[in-house]
């Protein structure tokens, strides 16, 4: 038989060319269709219910148009809802406005409610009080400006009075203070200058001047007005004596980039009312302060910037329950950067994680350590890889609080680095010398990573970017991590959870809800997706079932006191006292820049009998401080009951 003639060369490129073509059209038309077949293909995954037991499961919450907000701050209250701050939420037209936002969210009857909110709490600091109040002091004063919008020379002028007769002095603002050359500056401020004090020194007197702080701004834009040096300014206005006796004395006058100045205000936030209730101030301006549980139930107020903009040199202080007011703590000087991750230690002494949202000295007070609150003394930890990198990092007490570790989770270069870390370490607090070891690697390096304590003795790790605020990282213009994973302290290592479908960066925050579920929302990128306009805050909020929720029937806790004594037993009824393995009690989370101080997970011993369980809750203070927690049973399969609310006093 004849050989079938082989098409020649040109006849079979162009059939090839003609299929191709074809190909290429049969792609495009079911191209929606290929896509659509993979997100089916996606949620019909996701909501498998072998996969919820093994990854857990992400829902979006619908937030009513009127409640969205910019969460910068959110705390878990007795009553079981979500309080959500913004403030001004990083937005200077609402700041400008005098418009200060916050809403309360009620996950039990998923409902949203709008609360007053008297003054610019943005960037304030906050922990719960014994009677489950949240103390939140500080917030904003002022917005930064950018060096290219500074048209005039600034900078902060010391007013000071030699006068010890007169009293104090009022200087409205406008008031203009010249140099020798004739330079002319003017206050921002009303500031009152106290009185000289005179003080017997043996048979000399001693005047002591009084002196006040007050920005000023240059009467003529450009260079002209820039002072690089201290001097001394005449005030308009004085006459006689007075001329020689009151003063300003500037270090310098600039027109460099001006931060966010922090607030003095302070404020109960009462959960029953639920309202902002007004305490005495700080004594000092903070934005970015960290408020520290001490041992006694009182707060410690530390780091943060002043009204001005400057980091504060080491000035702490402490809040007086009892009083509703604040007292300076000048026996605890000691310098942190912003935020600080401060967890209270069983032994009563505070341990400085490294976490921290950056200012200040890139090298001064970083360094890891136990710092005694009797004494002052600081114990550093040493032993913690990429040392340079706990800026935006985050840190948690392990669960059970008995274990006394604490493990930091990745960070960032100081400002505004691209560098960013995937390492983890562990400082075990209870060792003689306690110092950090390497703890598994996170699966990118990440800035701003949630960590939420879970009641299962695990912590789920959400959210992030490599970047800075989400931005460029290693060619892409964002890099928001969708990925998230438990860590479980007992095999020391990471497991994959399910991916979140929204991007959470600086100004991100998660908490765990009574129910067992975890809330998360917030997020600031600094630019759009091409990396070019400024961002869009994130205003929409997911909430993430973990895998423990889809394994069958929960413990359920009955009947049971509200209160319990630190030390004693408790008993609560159960119909699932036989399989009830651990109780533990979590202490609600209080969190912003992902940094939550509050958040603790406490060991009950437990006793099982028929038809109950008895709880008992331990007796040192550093372990179990005061205050609301929510009890759980776990079962033998890790299922935790719903949280049941109690106060320990
Ligand atoms: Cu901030």
């Amino acid at each position: 038989m004849k050989p079938r003639p082989r098409p020649s060369t040109a006849r079979r490129l162009l059939s090839g060319a003609i299929g191709l073509v074809v190909l290429g059209l049969l792609v495009f038309v079911n191209r929606p269709v290929v896509a659509f077949g993979s997100d089916a293909l996606h949620d019909f995954t996701i909501n498998r219910l072998s996969y919820k037991q093994k990854y857990g499961h992400w829902a979006r919450l619908p937030v009513p148009l009127k409640f969205r907000v910019n969460a910068i701050h959110a705390a878990l209250l007795h009553t079981g809802k979500v309080l959500i701050i913004a403030g001004s939420g990083n937005n200077r037209e609402d700041f400008e406005a005098g418009t200060f936002r916050t809403v309360l969210y009620d996950p039990g009857q998923d409902r949203f409610s709008e609360v007053p909110t008297p003054t610019d709490v943005f960037c304030a600091g906050h922990t719960f009080l014994p009677d489950g109040n949240l103390l939140i002091a500080g917030g904003t004063k002022s917005y930064e400006v950018l060096e290219k919008d500074i048209t005039h020379a600034a900078g902060v002028m010391k007013i000071k009075n030699e006068s010890p007769t007169g009293g104090p002095r009022v200087f409205p603002r406008g008031t203009r203070l010249t140099a020798k050359d004739g330079r002319a500056y003017l206050t921002r401020d009303d500031v009152t200058v106290p009185a000289a004090i005179a003080m017997k020194h043996g048979d000399q007197v001693m005047t002591h001047a009084g002196a006040a702080e007050v920005w000023v701004d240059a009467e003529a834009a450009g260079d002209a007005s820039i002072v690089d040096h201290p001097a001394q300014y005449a005030v308009a206005g004085l006459t006689g004596l007075d001329q020689r006796n009151i003063y300003g004395l500037s270090d310098k006058i600039t027109r460099e980039k001006q931060e966010y100045g922090g607030d003095r205000t302070s404020y109960e936030f009462d959960p029953r009312t639920e309202r902002y209730v007004r305490t005495g101030d700080m004594v000092r301006s903070r934005w970015y302060p960290t408020l520290a549980e001490m041992p006694n139930g009182d707060v410690l107020a530390v780091s943060g910037l002043d009204e001005f903009g400057r980091i504060l040199p080491g000035d702490n202080e402490s809040y007086v329950r009892a009083k509703k007011r604040w007292v300076a703590a000048p026996k605890l000087k000691r310098v942190f950067p912003t935020y600080p991750g401060l967890h209270l230690a069983a032994d009563g002494r505070l341990f400085f994680s490294g976490s921290n949202s950056g200012y200040g000295s890139d090298t001064e007070g970083r360094t890891p350590g136990l710092w005694d609150l009797t004494n002052n003394k600081f114990q550093v930890v040493p032993g913690l890889p990429d040392a340079r990198m706990t800026e935006t990092s985050s840190s948690v007490l392990l669960p059970p609080a008995q274990d006394q570790k604490v493990m930091i989770f990745g960070g960032g270069e100081v400002g505004e680095s691209p560098v960013s870390t995937r390492r983890t370490a562990i400082a075990d607090l209870d060792a003689a010398k306690p110092a950090y070891v390497p703890g598994p690697d996170l699966p990118h390096p990440a800035r701003y990573l949630s960590t939420v304590l879970l009641p299962d003795d695990t912590v789920l790790t959400t959210g992030g970017s490599s970047g800075y605020r989400g931005g460029a990282y290693r060619g892409q213009t964002r890099s928001d991590l969708f990925n998230a994973q438990i860590y479980r302290p007992a095999g020391d290592r990471f497991e994959t959870a399910a991916e979140s479908t929204v991007g959470r960066n600086y100004h991100s925050e998660a908490l765990l809800l009574p129910d067992g579920r975890v809330i998360t929302m917030g997020s600031d990128p600094l630019y759009d997706r091409a990396g070019r306009d400024p961002g869009t805050f994130e205003q929409r909020i997911e909430v993430y079932s973990p895998p423990y929720l889809f394994k069958g029937a929960r413990p359920v806790v009955g009947a049971g006191p509200g209160t319990v004594q630190r030390g004693a037993k408790a008993e609560f009824a159960t119909p699932d006292a036989g399989r009830v393995r651990t109780a533990r009690l979590l202490r609600p989370g209080a969190v912003t820049h992902v940094t939550d101080v509050d958040q603790r997970s406490v060991a009950l011993d437990l006793t099982r009998s028929a038809g109950g369980v008895a709880v008992t809750v331990p007796k040192a203070k550093g372990l179990v401080p005061s205050g609301w927690y929510m009890l759980f049973l776990i079962d033998d399969k890790g299922v935790p009951s719903t949280g049941r609310w109690i106060q320990v006093r």
